[in-house]
């Protein structure tokens, strides 16, 4: 297995509506990532992934977007792109742009143009049919869209304004590689790459089985891992990504490890990585994402460890527990009363000390936890927004009660309240009027209160990270589970060469006991008060033989 830099690195996620406002309009922009370098470099990080900075109208917070060489208003312009990345080069941190590829916003100039008339050349940028199928979209409702002036319907497998591009003609392909050749001239080091596996669809375009309690098609059969997926993956390594030294990880909904495999194996010349849904899918219901399921340990860790072993010969493995579209990681996995700083930093062990890239995103550092939203009101996610009206106002499935109980624990908004920086109004986020609720737990809850405190959260993810760059083993070691059907307990081992790690974290708010006894010394834990074969409520402890 080959070494690399990205294999070895840990990345930070910006959200950057909600990371910092520099002038007081209540949006996050460029100039207040570029105030906050200093503290992500503190944070030993090495990579930041930086979801969309383009222009847009914002109908999905940028992942609709309307020019790709243009940077989003409210967000600043390209001089303040190029001097963040300068300064970030300066602060020894890389610069992951997130690609999304497979839609535009309808306000791009293609789909204008595409709309106008069946002959305008930018029509087969997209997708039309005379008639629709059965298809839904992930944001609710038919994924089809019917245009008047046309007299035809066009796919978009998210919201209405983010009609899907057509990938089989050639020149949007042409037109998206260039596109990404401008910004990697530009220096970037990398592309996250949105819901990368569905750039190419079943042309038959068949009407899909409808799930129960569903109104739709499941088209995932015919939109995800089509047939000329992996064609377009290394045509788009030929002409782009060979040609640089980047950090590529693709968004993968839908993929099992098996076909995940096919598009990170080295030889096969297509991206480095990508992120696995299998772990995040465990708490749904019978309405998708929307139940107040609790994920259970045992199921969890079969997840994790079937891409953790998929990948041992020849891939590569993403690993996080939350990102800018899932609920905070320790109020879903962990306790975010009573053992919030326990939890927090048990789950981030647990995951630090695993083999894969690690992902950090903003806020999770800190402990930061979900919302409690108490009106649809305070929501302003548009997959939020759409399931409320389907499943309380359309179909009367949930109580308005019951449905914000659910949005509080599974919604994306839980990402998306503002960065706490400090316990000054607006969590020092802004001296505006946020575009969204900060949490009222700043105050206890913030970047001021723990980056100088030893045993604070951010603290213990500073220690992890700096472990992780000091000891090949984390990065590269093989890993093999412990004690795979306790619901309480996630054990595992690392082994590399002669040396050996084994991790022992309490994932529950009782007691538990262990009969093996580690090798080596302790190398790190979140609480120093050890007790052998015990662990406290949310305990965990890593033992290094070398
Ligand atoms: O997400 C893709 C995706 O699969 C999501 O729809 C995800 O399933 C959902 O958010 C979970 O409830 C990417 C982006 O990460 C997301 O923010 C965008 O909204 C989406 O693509 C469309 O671009
Ligand atoms: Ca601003």
């Amino acid at each position: 297995m080959n070494k690399a830099w990205w294999k070895e690195a840990v990345v930070y996620q910006i959200y950057p509506r909600s990371f910092n406002d520099s002038n007081g309009d209540g949006i996050g922009d460029l100039q207040g990532i570029i105030s906050r370098l200093d503290y992500l470099e503190n944070l030993g990080v090495d990579v930041i992934w930086l979801s969309p900075v383009y222009a847009s109208p914002n109908e999905d917070n940028g992942y609709d977007i309307s020019d790709y060489y243009a940077i989003m208003s409210d967000f600043g312009t390209m001089k303040d792109f190029d001097e963040l990345l300068q300064k970030a080069h300066e602060h020894h941190l890389k610069i992951v742009m997130d690609l999304v590829a497979n839609h535009t916003s309808d306000e791009h100039q293609w789909f204008i143009d595409s709309r106008k008339s069946k002959d305008n050349p930018y029509h087969d940028y997209y997708i039309w049919r005379d008639q629709p199928n059965n298809w839904g979209s992930v944001f609710g409702g038919s994924a089809w869209q019917y245009d008047e002036n046309l007299n035809q319907y066009y796919l978009h497998n998210f919201a209405i304004k983010q009609p899907d591009l057509n990938w089989e003609n050639k020149a949007v392909r042409d037109d998206l590689y260039k596109m990404m050749r401008y910004w990697c001239d530009k220096g970037i080091d990398g592309f996250r790459m949105d819901v990368i596996s569905m750039i190419s669809k079943d042309q038959a375009f068949p009407d899909a089985p409808v799930p129960e309690g569903g109104l739709y098609g499941d088209s995932t059969a015919y939109t995800v891992d089509g047939p000329r997926i992996h064609e377009f993956l290394q045509e788009m390594n030929r002409e782009v990504l060979s040609k640089y030294d980047l950090f590529t990880v693709g968004e993968t909904p839908g993929l099992s490890v098996e076909r995940a495999l096919k598009y990170v194996q080295e030889d096969r010349h297509e991206l480095e990585m990508v992120f696995t849904f299998d772990h995040v899918s465990l708490d749904g219901g019978d309405y998708g994402k929307w139940s107040q399921k609790r994920t259970d340990l045992v199921d969890l860790k079969k997840a994790i460890m079937k891409w953790v072993k998929g990948c041992e010969n020849g891939g590569w493995n993403s690993l996080y527990l939350d990102n800018h579209d899932q609920p905070r990681a320790v109020s879903r996995f962990g306790d975010d009363g009573e053992y919030r700083e326990m939890s927090a930093k048990c789950l981030a062990l647990t995951l630090h000390l695993m083999r894969g890239t690690p992902y950090v995103y903003q806020g999770e550092e800190l402990g930061m936890t979900n919302y409690h939203f108490t009106s649809l009101e305070e929501c302003r996610d548009i997959e939020e927004i759409n399931a409320y009206k389907d499943l309380v106002t359309d179909r009367h499935i949930y109580s308005d009660q019951e449905m914000l109980e659910n949005i509080s624990s599974k919604g994306r908004d839980n990402a998306r309240t503002p960065m706490q920086w400090d316990d000054s109004q607006n969590a020092g986020f802004t001296t505006g009027t946020p575009w969204i609720n900060v949490n009222p737990n700043y105050k206890t809850i913030n970047a001021a209160a723990q980056v100088n405190d030893p045993n604070s959260i951010y603290n213990f993810y500073k220690q992890l990270i700096a472990l992780r760059h000091a000891h090949d083993i984390i990065v590269y070691g093989e890993m093999d589970l412990l004690y795979e059907d306790a619901h309480d307990l996630f054990a595992y081992t690392r082994s590399y060469n002669d040396e050996k790690i084994t991790v022992l974290a309490n994932w529950s708010d009782h007691e538990v006991t262990y009969d093996l006894t580690p090798e080596g010394d302790l190398l790190i834990t979140n609480d120093e008060d050890v007790t052998p074969h015990t662990l406290k409520p949310y305990q965990a402890v890593v033992y290094y033989k070398k």
